[in-house]
C-alpha cells in the first residue's frame, strides 16, 4: 500500500515508517521539523542524538535497499503543500502523527495553548480538506488519545456510548472530559473528523492511545543513526520512559501527588503494530472507527514500585518520591477502559515484564552520561499557585 506518514521525523512517526517500509509498503514521511525547535525553544533534547531525517531516510536505503520518500513541509500553516504532496503521492493511507504532543507545553501559558490547538486542529482541517481535493478515498489513521476521555466515573467505551434517554435509545461520540488545552485539540480533530466521515463519507481510524514507552524497535537497532527521539524530560517525556532515565541516573522517581493516576499503557512495538493493522484494515466509506490503542493498564505508583524491582534486581537501589503535583488531575479514580477491538484484528501485546523493564535500563545506563538530572523536576504548572 502507498502510506503517507505525517511527523515521520518523531518518536513515533520514524519507527512506523521503517516498520511499514520493511513489510514492503511504499512509504512516504512528511515533517516540518517543529519538534526540534520545541525542543531548542524549551532546553531539552532526546536521550541520544538523532540525526537529520534526510540522513536517515539515506541510512535507512543503505541499510536494507529500500526507500522512503520524504517532504519538508507544514501541514498546518502551508495547506498549499499538503494538496501538492497528496495530488503527487496519492496514498492508500495517511497516518496523522503530525501534532504538538506534550500536555505539559500546552499548558504553559496563552501563546503555547493556541499555537498547540492551532497547529494541531488547523493541520487537521487540512489535512481533511486536502484529502477531498484529490484523493477522498484514502483512509486516514489519526493518532487520537485516551486522555481524551478523562477518568470518567463510568466504564470507557471504544469512542461510542450507547444511551437510553427518556425512553429513547441512540450511539453517540462518547462523552469527553480531557486534562490539557493539548489532549483537548484531540478532541476537537475527533469531532471534525467524526464530521468529515457523515458529510462527505471520509474513512477515519482514531487511534485513541494510551501512555507509549520504550527505546528500541526492530528496525531502531538495524543502525545508531536509525534511533528514535525518546525523550524523559518533564516535558515531552512520557512516565515510564522518564522513570527507566531517573532510575539509572540515581535520582528518586517524580511520582506526581499519591500516583493512583491510572492511565493505558503500550509499548512502542505495539504502535507500530497497532497502526500496521489500522491500515491493513481500513474503515468503510463514512464509518468514524474509534480503537483505543493501550495494552495494559498501570498506576503512577504501579509503574514506579516495577521499575524499582527490577532496577532492585540489576543491584541498583532507587527511591521514590511524592512530589507536589504540578497538574490538576484527579489522584485516585475508577478507571476501566475497553480496548478489544485490536486485539480482535490480530494484535499481540508485548506486555511490561521485568525483562523489558531491565531492557530498558540497560539501554539507558549505555548512555548514562549525555543523561541531564536538572530535567527530572517538572517546570510547569496547571494553575499559578
Ligand atoms: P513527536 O513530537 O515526537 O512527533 C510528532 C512529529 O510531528 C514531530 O516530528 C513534529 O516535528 C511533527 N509535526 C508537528 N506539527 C507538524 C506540522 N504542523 N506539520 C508537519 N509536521 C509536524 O511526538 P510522538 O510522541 O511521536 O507522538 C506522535 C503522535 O502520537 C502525536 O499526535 C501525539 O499526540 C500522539 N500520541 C503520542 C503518545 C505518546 O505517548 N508518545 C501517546 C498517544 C498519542
Ligand atoms: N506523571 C508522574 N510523574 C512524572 C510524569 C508524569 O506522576 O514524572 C503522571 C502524570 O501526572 C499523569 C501520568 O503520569 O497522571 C501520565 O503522564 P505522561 O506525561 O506520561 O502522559 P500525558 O501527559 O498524558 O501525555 C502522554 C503523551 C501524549 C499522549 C498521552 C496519552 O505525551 O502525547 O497523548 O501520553 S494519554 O495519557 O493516554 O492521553
Amino acid at each position: 500500500m502507498r502510506v503517507l506518514i505525517l511527523g515521520g521525523d518523531g518518536y513515533l512517526g520514524w519507527p512506523t515508517a521503517m516498520y511499514l517500509s520493511r513489510r514492503g509498503h511504499d512509504v512516504g514521511v512528511v515533517d516540518n521539523l517543529s519538534k526540534r525547535f520545541w525542543e531548542a525553544e524549551t532546553g531539552v533534547e532526546p536521550l541520544v542524538p538523532i540525526r537529520p531525517l534526510q540522513a536517515r531516510v539515506k541510512r535507512w536505503a543503505d541499510v536494507t535497499g529500500k526507500t522512503i520518500g520524504l517532504w519538508i513541509g507544514d501541514i498546518a500553516e502551508n495547506h498549499r503543500f499538503l494538496y501538492e504532496l497528496l495530488e503527487e503521492f496519492h496514498p492508500d493511507a495517511v497516518v496523522h502523527y503530525a501534532e504538538q504532543p506534550s500536555a505539559p507545553y500546552s499548558m504553559v501559558d496563552r501563546a503555547r495553548c493556541v499555537a498547540t490547538q492551532k497547529n494541531n486542529v488547523i493541520g487537521t482541517l487540512n489535512l481533511m480538506f486536502a484529502l477531498q481535493h484529490s484523493c477522498p478515498n484514502a483512509h486516514v489513521v489519526k493518532l487520537g488519545t485516551m486522555g481524551e476521555y478523562g477518568t470518567p466515573g463510568i466504564d470507557i467505551e471504544e469512542g461510542w456510548l450507547e444511551v437510553e434517554h427518556n425512553g429513547r435509545k441512540d450511539r453517540v461520540l462518547y462523552p469527553k472530559k480531557p486534562g490539557s488545552f493539548y489532549h483537548l485539540s484531540k478532541v476537537h480533530d475527533s469531532h471534525n473528523l467524526e464530521f468529515g466521515c457523515r458529510i462527505w463519507g471520509m474513512r477515519v481510524t482514531d487511534l485513541n492511545q494510551g501512555v507509549v514507552y520504550g527505546i528500541d524497535t526492530d528496525e531502531t537497532v538495524l543502525h545508531p543513526d536509525l534511533a528514535t527521539s525518546f525523550h524523559y524530560d518533564s516535558i515531552f517525556g512520557t512516565v515510564l520512559n522518564r522513570f527507566i532515565v531517573q532510575a539509572v541516573s540515581g535520582v528518586p522517581l517524580t511520582v506526581y501527588g499519591k500516583g493512583g493516576q491510572t492511565r493505558g499503557f503500550l509499548n512502542v512495538r505495539d504502535t507500530l503494530r497497532c497502526v500496521e493493522l489500522a491500515v491493513l484494515n481500513p474503515a468503510a466509506s463514512g464509518e468514524f472507527r474509534v480503537f483505543n490503542q493501550f495494552t495494559e493498564q498501570f498506576s503512577v505508583m504501579d509503574l514506579a514500585e516495577r521499575v524499582r524491582r527490577a532496577a532492585r534486581s540489576r543491584g541498583l537501589r532507587i527511591s521514590i518520591d511524592h512530589i507536589a503535583n504540578p497538574r490538576v488531575e484527579l489522584e485516585e479514580h475508577y478507571y476501566n477502559a475497553k480496548h478489544t477491538a485490536l486485539v480482535k484484528l490480530g494484535l499481540e501485546p508485548h506486555l511490561l515484564t521485568e525483562e523489558v523493564i531491565g531492557h530498558m535500563l540497560d539501554m539507558a545506563e549505555r548512555v548514562k552520561d549525555r543523561i541531564n538530572p536538572e530535567l527530572n523536576q517538572p517546570s510547569i504548572r496547571w494553575k499559578a499557585r
